[in-house]
């Protein structure tokens, strides 16, 4: 019922009915994309993430802002103030950073306290800023389905397919594809709108996502073909 797309994914072409379709963007994100950020502490260079998956991402939203998809919605990986809901492997694990360089401390000073939900560090990055009527999610771990109400969210409004995009690509991306996935979304991953600090994960992930027949979805290219064809 109403309009479908067709889009030249790969491994085949998909169909999507765009009124059960959503746009997902995953955590876009100051601390993963900014100098002082979370994604600066765990010792990433955050430099090139934004020029390579920004322009992407501004095309899906003007695209998706002028059609009536059932939903836009922006992910943010943030933690309560109390930090009571990051698990204590996150917090302070073997694996975790130096102590000051944690979830909840100060690396840069206009960036306010690591991955905390609040701290100016902590919103979305100007680009990618959400707007009225469209759904903010915020979440504690890598996937955007692991405690939050985000399927809900979607069977209430009927979606089947998503349109994904986000940083970084096999961390939170491919976490939330591989949920949505099992839940029985769609899934189409815009290559443009993503970025990883490791450009080879990125690359992986792709060819991950689409191989075996479409295991975990699609790929397309460039978020202006699929735009294009909304
Ligand atoms: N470290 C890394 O690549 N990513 C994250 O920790 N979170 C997200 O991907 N959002």
């Amino acid at each position: 019922e109403g309009p479908i797309a067709k889009v030249n994914t790969l491994p085949k072409p998909v169909s999507l009915p765009l009124k059960s379709t959503a746009l997902v963007c995953i955590d876009f994100q100051k601390d993963f994309l900014d100098v002082g950020g979370f994604g600066h502490a765990l010792g990433n260079d955050v430099t090139k993430l934004a020029d390579e998956c920004l322009p992407g991402a501004a095309k899906l939203l003007e695209a998706a802002r002028n059609l009536p998809l059932a939903a836009i919605i922006h992910t943010k990986e943030a933690h309560l103030e109390d930090l009571s809901d990051c698990c204590e492997m996150k917090l302070s694990g073997p694996r975790c950073p130096p102590e000051d360089k944690r979830i909840g401390k100060v690396l840069a000073e206009g960036m306010g306290r690591l991955l905390v939900d609040g701290s100016p560090g902590n919103d979305f990055v100007d680009v990618a800023k959400p707007r009225d009527g469209e759904i903010v999610v915020p979440k504690p771990g890598k996937g955007a389905f692991f405690l939050t109400g985000l399927n809900e969210i979607l069977r209430a409004k009927g979606v089947s397919h998503l349109i994904v995009c986000g940083v970084t690509t096999e961390v939170c991306v491919q976490t939330t594809m591989r949920e949505a996935n099992d839940r029985g979304y769609e899934c189409v991953l815009v290559e443009d709108a993503t970025a990883s600090y490791i450009p080879k994960f990125k690359a992986a992930t792709i060819e991950m996502v689409r191989s075996q027949g479409g295991i975990v979805g699609y790929t397309v290219e460039k978020a202006e073909d699929l735009a294009r064809a909304l």
